[in-house]
């Protein structure tokens, strides 16, 4: 199951690479690249979604992803229509930074009987936005503000908030083609107050920003633009994350 595979390996401390694929910036033919891509940097998840899709290559993208690797795809939706069951997991998000109840609950009681029918595995996720320098898609689309990126304490408070609720791991984002990425002071202190596994994403277009991110603490990286810009910053990262794994003996 995926979500015993982020718990294990974050128990090891082995860093995880994640990923994420806008399924409006593609085609059948630049899906395949990505893949193979993705295999050959061994790229330990997909997540597939957006805040905003406006095209109808979800179904499509998952297809792909499924057809031609068997790296688990991850839904990563921006609201509850942006789900398909060939998918294997869902990131059911709750955005606990923000105070829209439509976004901490109301999409997910019209999804839950959909969830429920399909074979996805819910992974239920505490979404936190962080302030990345300007307003980004999410920040808009999700009407909620983000947490400073300099007030740890507002993080970590969130973050514990978010699994004393019950939530099986938090991801914290700058949001898609972030200026700045999540700040190393922010991922390390919550870091240092959850037991649950912390994603990283939003703005980690270089192999130092990546680096940044795992060594201040999280456990999975999730790069979008970035690798869809530039598809060897994979390489890059995943040369990072080999080697960060390697001083932990955990390949
Ligand atoms: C956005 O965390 C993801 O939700 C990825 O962001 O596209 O900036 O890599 P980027």
């Amino acid at each position: 199951m995926v979500l015993d595979s982020f718990v294990r390996n974050a128990s090891l401390g082995k860093k995880s690479l994640a990923l994420l694929v806008d399924p409006d910036d593609l085609n059948e033919g630049g899906m395949k690249a990505i893949v193979n891509a993705a295999i050959e940097n061994k790229v330990d998840y997909f997540l597939v979604g957006g805040s905003l899709i406006t095209s109808n290559n979800l179904e499509s993208v998952v297809d792909s992803i499924k057809a031609y690797s068997a790296i688990p795809c991850i839904l990563f939706p921006g609201n509850a229509i942006q789900i398909h069951p060939e998918a294997d997991a869902i990131l059911f998000l709750s955005l606990i930074s923000g105070r829209n109840p439509e976004l901490l609950i109301g999409q997910h009681v019209v999804a839950a009987p959909v969830l429920k029918r399909s074979n996805l595995e819910i992974i239920p996720t505490g979404y936190m936005l962080i302030h990345s320098g300007r307003p980004t898609s999410v920040s808009y689309m999700s009407n909620t503000q983000p947490i400073p990126n300099d007030k740890p304490s507002l993080a970590i408070s969130t973050a514990m908030a978010g699994e004393m609720l019950g939530l099986k791991c938090i991801y914290m984002d700058a949001g898609s083609g972030a200026l700045e990425p999540v700040s190393s002071k922010v991922i390390k202190s919550v870091k240092r107050n959850i037991d649950i596994p912390l994603i990283i994403g939003g703005g980690i277009n270089s192999k130092r920003r990546a680096q940044e991110a795992l060594e201040a603490g999280a456990d999975m990286i999730v790069i979008g633009n970035g690798a869809q810009k530039n598809l060897s910053l994979l390489a890059e990262v995943s040369d990072v994350i080999q080697y960060l794994n390697e001083a932990l003996n955990v390949n």
